[in-house]
């Protein structure tokens, strides 16, 4: 495992000096999921695969901005699920970005993952890091990340980040935000899912929604690269993440690019979303 923490702290570098230098620029394609896809995105992914392609433990890398699955060697033993630069659309309006990380042992399920991790690129480059633990580290001008202590979500929060495209949410759905409002809650939304999900772990709390509606109905979220790397970072800081209907990493993926609807939180306002969905 420490060889595959010390490839993301070397891709992170590469990714936040090419972010600097290079113009965001569309590619003409699309990923699986149909994502435009900028030359960042390219470029990133280009880097985590030559940072984790060398590593003797690592078995597949399975990557957003790639259709399918890139298998490295039989005697690997973790399957390595990322999106090298989600929000990569955010750059142009110089708003905070970041890459996200699952590694993941004999499967892709929730279940098998090991450790989770993100970078967000933003005035600072900051690193996450959880296996027991949530580990919160900064890169110092000496090139190092140096750990600044350990990230644990409070039972309840004040910020309220909620996805999706509000015409087409569920009315009971749109009930369950506007009362986190009403409560005194503050509107966090960059647009950003790594941005926006640190702050509220940094902050001690709050929920993160993007729900199923009616023009995504299994919402628009990756399950393998983004959804279940923060379920199981948001657990160990003491929170929970969850479908509306049942716990994120209780989930199997039938594909690589299977997206869920999810919630990411803490306890109360976890609570408050199970009361919401289960009576609808
Ligand atoms: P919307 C970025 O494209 C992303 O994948 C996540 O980072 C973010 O949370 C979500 O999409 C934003 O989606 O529909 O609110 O623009």
């Amino acid at each position: 495992m420490e060889e595959i923490l010390s490839a993301i702290k070397e891709s992170a570098k590469r990714i936040c000096a090419t972010i600097k230098d290079v113009d965001v620029g569309k590619t003409g394609h699309t990923n699986a999921t149909g994502d435009t896809q900028l030359k960042l995105d390219v470029l990133s992914d280009q880097i985590i695969e030559e940072c984790f392609s060398s590593l003797q433990s690592v078995k597949t890398l399975i990557s957003e901005e790639k259709d399918e699955a890139l298998h490295v060697r039989d005697s690997g033993r973790y399957i390595i699920g990322y999106d090298p630069l989600d929000g990569s659309s955010l750059v142009d309006v110089n708003l905070s970005v970041g890459s996200i990380f699952g590694i993941y042992e004999d499967g892709i399920g929730g279940a098998n993952l090991k450790c989770a991790a993100y970078v967000v690129y933003g005035p600072r480059t900051e690193l996450v890091i959880a296996q027991e633990n949530v580990e919160h580290y900064r890169l110092g001008n000496d090139g190092e990340f140096k750990l600044l202590g350990q990230l644990k979500l409070g039972q309840k929060g004040k910020l309220n980040a909620p996805g999706g495209t509000q015409q087409h949410w569920p009315k009971f759905h749109k009930e369950l935000i506007d009362s986190l409002f009403q409560n005194g809650y503050r509107l966090r939304y960059s647009g950003g899912m790594v941005p926006d999900l640190h702050q509220i772990l940094c902050k001690g709390g709050g929920l993160f929604s993007y729900p199923s509606t009616t023009d995504v109905p299994k919402g628009k979220l990756r399950l393998v690269f983004e959804v279940f790397p923060f379920a199981f970072i948001y657990e160990k800081a003491g929170g929970q993440a969850i479908d509306g209907r049942g716990r994120i990493l209780d989930l199997i993926p039938t594909h690589p690019h299977d997206t869920s609807p999810c919630f990411f939180g803490s306890n109360y306002e976890i609570s408050q979303v199970i009361k919401t969905y289960e009576r609808n």
